[in-house]
């Protein structure tokens, strides 16, 4: 039933499955607008209330991850109609929402508001033709979810600065180096490398890997001795779980754990 997405859930380890989303608007390079937005919010929801699903990848085609938010929708508007309207800005909270990992594969370009959905997922790998920028600088505006603020995060001031100030492209080797991206394979390999990450945390605890999630995140929401603290706190928690009486007793025991995820 969507149009702008295509969503398959693949099969992953033991009975566990992981999500695949592929933004699909080809004929604009992948370029976002509401509907699209929309559509990927409902099904990152759909994933996330799946007990199957242990993690989603998105991707998008090998010319483009998403070049950018859809200038021609956004030329027209003004600030009174863009304000009220919340111009694209729909579905970029439940991106954050997502207690679930959540991958991007990245081919080609992923530019604007298209490295901001990578940035807003858990780990970027990215295909050797990647090519990520904040180019907003050229068209008037400046990036509008989050490329003035998880850019810094992840890459530094300096070359956040020099992305979102000059609006050049980082190719995937340079965005690897700068920490942007978890890892750069050759672009037939990309969706591999992508199934190969389902298939290893759809191997694992879902309680763990969203304890992950939320305690990594943690790192960006609160001072030092804080998230230790969470950490602390959600590392003990999990004592009170099935999987890691399985975990570390199959470890003990030289088997395969078989995680129930309760
Ligand atoms: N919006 C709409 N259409 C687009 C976009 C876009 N962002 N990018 C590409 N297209 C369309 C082109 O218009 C073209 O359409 P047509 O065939 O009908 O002419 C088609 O896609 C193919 O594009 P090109 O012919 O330009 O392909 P090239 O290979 O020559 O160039 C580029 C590829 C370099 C990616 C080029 O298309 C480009 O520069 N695109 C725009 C990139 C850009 O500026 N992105 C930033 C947009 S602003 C933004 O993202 C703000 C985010 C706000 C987030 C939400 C806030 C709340």
């Amino acid at each position: 039933t969507y149009e702008n997405i295509l969503v398959e859930t693949r099969p992953g380890a033991g009975e566990m499955s992981y999500g695949w989303i592929t933004l699909n608007r080809p004929k604009a390079l992948n370029a976002l607008n509401d509907p699209l937005m929309d559509e990927l919010g409902a099904a990152l929801l759909a994933f996330d209330a799946d007990d199957r699903i242990a993690c989603i990848v998105i991707t998008g085609s090998e010319k483009a991850f998403a070049a950018g938010a859809d200038i021609a929708l956004m030329h027209p508007f003004d600030f009174p109609n863009a304000y009220r309207k919340g111009l694209i800005s729909r579905n970029w909270d439940t991106l954050r929402q997502v207690r679930k990992p959540v991958i991007a594969a990245v081919a080609g370009f992923a530019l604007g508001g298209g490295c901001e959905v990578a940035m807003a997922c858990d780990l970027i790998i990215a295909a050797d033709t990647a090519r990520f920028g904040q180019p907003e600088v050229k068209l008037g505006v400046i990036p509008g979810a989050g490329g003035t603020q998880r850019l810094p995060r992840a890459v530094g001031k300096s070359k956040a600065m020099d992305l979102a100030l000059t609006g050049r492209m980082m190719d995937a080797a340079e965005a690897e180096r700068a920490g942007l991206v978890a890892r750069v394979v050759p672009a037939a390999e990309l969706h591999a490398e992508a199934d190969k990450i389902g298939q290893t945390l759809s191997g694992y605890s879902t309680l763990a890997l969203m304890a992950v999630k939320e305690s990594v995140n943690r790192a960006y929401e609160s001072p030092l001795s804080e998230g230790l603290l969470f950490e602390r706190r959600l590392f003990h928690a999990l004592f009170s779980s099935a999987d890691q009486k399985e975990g570390m007793g199959a470890f003990l025991e030289k088997r395969p754990p078989k995680f129930t995820h309760f």
